[in-house]
């Protein structure tokens, strides 16, 4: 295993491996590691590795730049990594370095380099390849870095020395490659799934009129942390009431209310891989008679959508199902009023079910990868073994919405669990946190 990264090495020299085999020619694919940001003055935010890079790497230190060299033959080719030099006083100061010659014995590049070498090296390298590949999205003074190397080897024209004259975001190759997970991957996405179901658990057992959302986020994190994922996959949502109908509410720093649902949308990151889960339960323990109505219609709609995942299954069709199953029952409970066939055919429950019903999962928790948005932005990419992807209706009802009766205002539910592709359907990997009306009454009651 690499440190931190919960894989063997060997898995990153097959994705490296894997990557030039699709690489041109002739061609240089330049990948860089992420930055440290400031937060305030001299203190930085959490550092967080630029997810292509580490793709390729599994390696967690800023400022590194990956450089994959193909001459016209795969097997001849080298993978050769730009790092920071050991210093014994910026390590005392700010933490190990792995250093060069470890990069090279554990991470098994071929070669590795000090970055105040880089200038030197790369234009070297660059001389006489067709082309430069980069990788989206990596930090604006990234290109401009590789514009300048490129200009440096055109001074040298004269002397027949040619610069590579395209420069290709290689961001789809990579992509695509994120997007089917390994079995060794699934294993870090099952774990971090596990550990974010806890934390759930641990909310709805925290959960009590009076506290603030603030106080069930920290119960999320300590759970997340205690088991290794050290980070939030993305800011957690902690909405109580009327908050769970703003989509992306991380304010987290209202009271909970008796009688009122507390939304969380919250998931850890483990070795750099999300999870995405969200759950929706009353703040008393127990549900009242419209949010019980409102909440079952969702979970009705996101099993029916989920025993209707399978290879070869889109988003598309998904969304339709789920579309169609909840207009029916918005109408059915009085909130969609008028010809129910035109509701239908107007997937009328958009009005209160405003997002898609859901996205890739895995590095990044809004993971990469095509989903062949055509002229009419219909996600047709049909599924198949090794995809992970979230599945998470919602009915937002506003506590201003005038239009319903008031006894459905403020209510906002969301249900989101994390699904495997398998060969024959699927895996639930969202195992552990309740989702039914008597698994959570239960829980809340004990
Ligand atoms: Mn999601």
């Amino acid at each position: 295993m690499l440190k931190n990264t919960l894989l063997p090495v060997a898995e990153f020299c097959q994705r490296r491996a894997h990557f030039i085999g699709q690489m041109p020619n002739n061609s240089i694919a330049l990948i860089a590691a992420g930055n440290e940001v400031t937060r305030s003055n001299d203190t930085e935010y959490p550092f967080c590795q630029n997810k292509q890079f580490y793709y390729l790497t599994g390696f967690n230190e800023p400022d590194a730049i990956l450089a994959l060299v193909k001459t016209d033959d795969s097997a001849a080719a080298r993978s050769i990594l730009f790092s920071r030099e050991k210093d014994q006083l910026q390590e005392v100061w700010h933490g190990r370095r792995i250093g060069q010659q470890r990069a090279v014995t554990e991470y098994k590049f071929d070669d590795c380099y000090s970055l105040a070498d880089i200038d030197q090296q790369l234009v070297a390298l660059l001389a006489n390849k067709s082309a430069v590949l980069i990788a989206q999205p990596t930090a604006n003074d990234f290109q401009q870095r590789v514009l300048n190397w490129l200009a440096e080897i055109r001074k040298s024209a004269r002397t027949g020395v040619k610069a590579p004259s395209s420069l290709i975001d290689c961001s789809d190759l990579l992509n695509e490659m994120r997007l089917h997970k390994s079995a060794a991957e699934l294993d870090i996405i099952r774990k971090v799934n596990i550990i974010s179901g806890a934390a759930h658990q641990r909310a709805m057992q925290q959960c009590q009129a009076g506290k603030f959302e603030y106080q069930i986020e920290a119960e999320l994190l300590h759970e997340f942390a205690i088991n290794g994922a050290r980070q939030a996959a993305y800011g957690s949502i902690v909405a109580g009431g009327d908050n769970a109908n703003i989509l992306h509410y991380t304010d987290n720093d209202d009271v909970l209310n008796d009688g009122e649902l507390l939304l969380i949308d919250a998931g850890g990151e483990l070795a750099g891989y999300a999870a995405d889960i969200t759950r929706t339960f009353p703040i008393n323990g127990k549900f009242s008679e419209p949010q019980a109505a409102i909440y079952q219609l969702v979970l009705d709609s996101q099993n029916l959508a989920i025993a209707a995942t399978m290879p070869g299954q889109t988003f598309a069709e998904l969304n339709c199902i789920v579309g169609e199953f909840l207009t029916r029952g918005l109408y059915e409970l009085g909130i969609l009023n008028g010809d129910l066939n035109e509701l239908v055919a107007q997937n009328a429950c958009k009005k209160y079910f405003i997002h898609g019903l859901g996205h890739w999962l895995g590095l990044d928790v809004h993971d990469v990868g095509d989903y062949q948005v055509n002229e009419s932005r219909q996600q047709m990419r049909a599924f198949a073994p090794g995809m992970v992807l979230t599945i998470e209706p919602g009915i937002y009802i506003a506590k201003s919405d005038t239009s319903v009766d008031e006894k459905w205002r403020g209510i906002g539910v969301r249900i989101e669990d994390n699904i495997l592709i398998t060969a024959n359907g699927y895996e639930n990997l969202t195992v552990n946190a309740p989702k039914t009306i008597n698994e959570i009454e239960a829980l809340m009651a004990r």
